[in-house]
């Protein structure tokens, strides 16, 4: 990317980047050029069903075109970025596309995040555009924007897709008929993905045009897609998984049809499957759960479904051994990071590595590691922390040099924090998690960033963050604070929270007011122990209060 320096976002030494390309892991692409590829290919074949809307391939590059015109004589170019906060809508991948062709990096944020976060992203990458829905979800994303723009001085534009008041409006910057030459280089950056983070900030992950191809046209044939694919976008686009794992990128690269689901409740995505025979989707386990006892409830079938991908938490083998017989689809696991490395089961495998593990890496150039607390391989089949590098996992995040050095070994492995074993043949199966992180039904949650928020609260004394287990969450987020008077309530905290602008994933589902905090003998002990302590008592004495 133009100014980009090794420091601010490092990146894969010489010798990788040549056996990479050897290997035809990376063939020197962009997603630029990918567009156009595909309008050639698949010409009338519907690209995007939103709504009532469609688009076929020539439609889509050309609206992409015409975007891409529009936000170029806005001064947009390569190297600058923009914070693109959207809703399922086929306007997200016109945006995404259109900064893609002109090098400017789109930073994909959620739609649940909030002004705490939107304002972190846009000030920590100077970026000098912002893109909101009007509305979505009950919330007004103009009133995001109208609060954070006036401390921002490099965000010149903010774009709206809907009613723009008094900002951009998105329909308004098609300029038909024009078109702008593609500007990034395949060793650019294409997006920034968010991590979940496991300290007080969201890190950004730089995703570079070759290697996030290659990312997404290995997860495509390893999914079994193909031009007859249907994908059902259920998850919010912009993460990771919907997006490129294969989702809906992955359906575009090969000629499929992406339906866009407004949102992924049973009555909206049963209707679209039904509509129009959705082969596949991609949905964290408690939507899958969901899914599973809606459709034995109304003795529905989704018909055309083929396959069901569930990952970004894990799926324990029992409901996993229900989606065949409920959904009558195959299950394909998907163990994956926005930082890169996809594990999944494949189609074809036996039944008891579909039920049993979170899959395998994708790529034969992908290489992962299990090692003990001291960094040593464990015997084979033994459990300990994943390390993986590879064509398509990166080597840093973007502008965090001190935290850079603890999540990568010296040589290149990024240190996942997952507790897994390998087993069934390589398969990896997932036990546990050695990081500072909540995973709340696939969205991640840093604990240190609820409770430094929860300290800034006056009568807050202290404040420990902790994962606590959920039949269908996985975990749940329970917030243990010790108030100075005795007086603040679970409402005021709520408040707090929502106040300083915390994404709604992030809200404690319960808090518990205690006394004071478990000490050791010889005094305070870790953050990290003191939540282990808290939970482990709290467990015990819900099980206590059950037998009793
Ligand atoms: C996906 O990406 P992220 O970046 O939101 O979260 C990554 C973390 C992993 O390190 C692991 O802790 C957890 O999410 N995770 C799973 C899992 N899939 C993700 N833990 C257990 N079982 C699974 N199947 O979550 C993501 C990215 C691409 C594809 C799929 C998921």
């Amino acid at each position: 990317m133009t100014g980009e320096n090794h420091t601010d976002m490092p990146t894969w030494p010489q010798e990788f980047r040549e056996h990479y390309a050897n290997e035809g892991f990376w063939r020197d692409e962009t997603f630029a050029g990918t567009i156009d590829r595909l309008a050639t290919e698949y010409d009338e074949k519907t690209a995007l069903i939103d709504g009532d809307h469609r688009l076929t391939y020539a439609e889509l590059q050309q609206r992409i075109h015409a975007l891409a015109a529009g936000l170029s004589a806005l001064g947009l170019s390569r190297g600058d970025k923009a914070v693109v906060q959207m809703p399922n809508r086929s306007a997200f991948v016109e945006i995404v596309f259109a900064l893609m062709r002109l090098g400017v990096v789109p930073v994909l944020a959620l739609p649940a995040h909030r002004h705490l976060e939107i304002g972190r992203f846009l000030e920590f990458t100077e970026a000098s555009a912002f893109f909101v829905a009007d509305r979505a979800g009950g919330f007004d994303y103009r009133g995001l924007a109208r609060e954070l723009k006036p401390n921002l001085p490099s965000l010149a534009h903010v774009v709206v897709d809907g009613d723009a008041e008094e900002f951009l409006s998105l329909s308004s910057l098609y300029r038909h008929g024009e078109t702008v030459p593609d500007a990034p280089q395949p060793d650019d950056v294409a997006v920034f993905q968010i991590s979940g983070g496991t300290t007080g900030v969201p890190k950004l992950i730089p995703r570079r045009h070759n290697e996030y191809l290659y990312n997404i046209r290995t997860a495509a044939s390893v999914s079994g897609m193909g031009a007859v694919t249907v994908y059902l976008c259920a998850l919010p686009v912009a993460h990771n998984f919907p997006l490129a794992c294969p989702g809906i990128i992955g359906t575009l690269m090969n000629g499929g049809t992406v339906v866009m689901a407004p949102d992924p409740g049973a009555d909206t995505a049963f209707a679209l499957m039904d509509a129009h025979k959705v082969t596949i989707s991609g949905v964290v386990p408690p939507l899958a759960l969901l899914w599973m006892e809606e459709a034995e409830k109304r003795r529905y079938r989704p018909r055309s479904l083929q396959v069901l991908q569930v990952g970004g938490a894990k799926m324990s083998a029992e409901p996993a051994r229900h989606v065949k017989p409920k959904l009558g689809c195959t299950l394909q696991q998907v163990f994956g990071m926005a930082e890169g490395l996809i594990c999944f089961t494949r189609l074809d495998a036996p039944e008891e590595v579909i039920v049993n593990t979170q899959g395998r890496p994708m790529s034969p150039g992908d290489e992962i590691r299990v090692v003990d607390a001291d960094g040593n391989d464990v015997a084979p089949g033994e459990t300990g922390e994943l390390l993986t590098r590879g064509p398509y996992t990166i080597r840093g995040y973007y502008r965090v040099p001190e935290h850079n050095a603890r999540a990568f070994t010296a040589d290149g492995f990024y240190r996942t924090g997952d507790i897994v074993r390998l087993a069934y043949g390589g398969n990896v199966v997932v036990s546990g998690r050695d990081k500072d992180q909540i995973n709340r039904g696939g969205e991640k949650i840093a604990p240190e960033e609820v409770e430094n928020l929860l300290l800034a609260h006056d009568d807050i004394h202290d404040a420990a963050v902790v994962g606590l287990p959920d039949p269908v969450l996985g975990e749940r987020i329970c917030a243990f604070v010790i108030s100075r008077s005795g007086q603040t309530k679970t409402l005021a905290l709520n408040r707090h929270l929502r106040g300083r602008g915390l994404a709604s994933f992030k809200m404690p589902d319960d808090f518990v007011f205690v006394p004071s905090f478990p000490e050791t003998g010889i005094g305070k002990i870790s953050k990290k122990e003191l939540r282990e302590k808290l939970k482990a008592l709290h467990l015990e004495q819900i099980s206590i209060s059950k037998a009793g």
